[in-house]
């Protein structure tokens, strides 16, 4: 497995000399200067790329290669929108980059409602508390029956929460929750919210799948023809957000998305935090299962409580056997090799991590620390070592 790092650009407060002391050797990037929507141009992919290798890295990965909101609404001028797509894969393959990393989560993208939750013996981590969610949703939002979205006492504790909070609170909740929005692009007030949301009418789930499969048959080919591996991102939380319907969650998700375009271009990046934030989902057996259509993977581990809420847990810790995990991903790519694929090597990254040490005098992308993910990547490594070790000689 190779060792990836994600890495904002010019919007990164983590240099490549730091992240070089990471270990980590795949430069995991985006071009987030540019507007979704947009085609990337050869020229600003090149640059990146060899700025990136003049570093002593390899650009690897595309996280993400953003899908504009009117694809998944299915308005709008769609077939300008799907143009530009595939020329970005185009143009991506032609600068050697052959993984693209995407999702599919209508407006908003990972979702907290706490950005530094603190955590036992020191440090911080991202927590999704289903009782503020509630609050911001039917309290601060009114968002007609989002109640039902709720469990055990999340509600009536989000009701409480609301009550004792004062504006600054709620401000600082409603950021939280726009954090997860990568890049210089748009966070939201309430109303703009509101606004943003009554463009999402009528989209049920139905539709976002069809609007899905429509996007997947107009962009999968081309990445065929260029031999790009494209990877869905699950859905983080894997859940319906702000009545917005979800679907990459589950392992049903994933094989309806597999099967709706049949070949290898249309692959998965395993995220093992999302996927385990399902209290459904078995994340070793999801990745056994689809283990050959896996182009790039995230390893994070998350802590889930009975009312919905999770928090980010240590790479190791939480509710993901990593071990098994990284065993079933080791076992995919000893395969890939016995095929002779060039490609056998599955990269991956240390997902988000928690905030430690100085991490707290760097005001970093929120998950992305540099101390927090380096403590992750080391403890994966260790684990990939050994497994290695003992697939080789015992
Ligand atoms: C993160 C996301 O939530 C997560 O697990 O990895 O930032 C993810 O990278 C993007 O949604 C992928 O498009
Ligand atoms: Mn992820």
């Amino acid at each position: 497995m190779r060792e990836g790092w994600r890495w904002y650009g010019s919007f990164d407060r983590i240099s490549f000399s730091e992240i070089a002391q990471t270990g980590a050797s795949e430069i995991v990037t985006a071009l987030h200067e540019i507007p979704y929507g947009q085609v990337w141009p050869l020229e600003t992919i090149a640059k990146m790329r060899k700025s990136i290798e003049l570093a002593g890295f390899r650009w690897s990965v595309v996280e993400s290669l953003p899908v504009h909101d009117d694809i998944k609404r299915g308005e709008g001028n769609l077939s300008a929108l799907f143009a530009n797509y595939r020329q970005s894969i185009a143009n991506l393959a032609a600068e050697g980059l052959k993984v693209i990393c995407y999702n599919f989560m209508p407006l908003l993208d990972w979702t907290r409602t706490d950005l530094k939750a603190p955590v036992e013996g020191g440090g911080t981590c991202l927590r999704f508390d289903a009782a503020r969610m509630a609050a911001l949703e039917v309290y601060m939002l009114n968002r007609p029956g989002a109640e039902a979205d709720y469990c055990g006492d999340a509600l009536e504790r989000g009701r409480v929460w609301y009550e004792l909070s004062d504006d600054n609170k709620r401000d600082r909740l409603m950021k939280s929750v726009m954090a997860g929005l990568p890049g210089a692009y748009d966070r939201y007030d309430l109303p703009q919210l509101r606004e943003a949301l009554k463009r999402y009418e009528g989209i049920d789930r139905d539709v976002l799948c069809q609007n899905f499969k429509r996007f997947l048959e107009e962009v999968v080919p081309t990445a065929e023809e260029h031999g790009v591996m494209l990877a869905i991102h699950p859905d983080d939380p894997p859940r319906n957000i702000l009545g917005l319907p979800r679907i990459v969650s589950t392992e049903a998700d994933i094989a309806w998305i597999l099967s709706a375009c049949d070949c290898v271009a249309n692959g998965l990046t395993f995220c093992s935090g999302s996927l385990g934030a399902q209290p459904f989902n078995d994340v070793p057996q999801i990745a056994e299962r689809f283990a050959d259509r896996i182009h790039f993977a995230h390893l994070r581990n998350v802590c889930k409580f009975a009312d919905g809420s999770f928090e980010e847990a240590p790479h190791l810790g939480g509710d993901t056997n990593m071990a098994l995990l990284i065993a079933i991903l080791l076992g995919e790519e000893a395969r890939r090799r016995e095929q002779g694929r060039a490609d056998a090597d599955i990269i991956f990254r240390p997902d988000h991590g928690h905030e430690l040490l100085d991490d707290v005098t760097r005001e970093t992308h929120p998950g992305y620390s540099l101390v927090g993910r380096m403590r992750g990547l080391a403890e994966l490594r260790g684990v990939i070592a050994g497994i290695s070790h003992e697939r080789a000689y015992l």
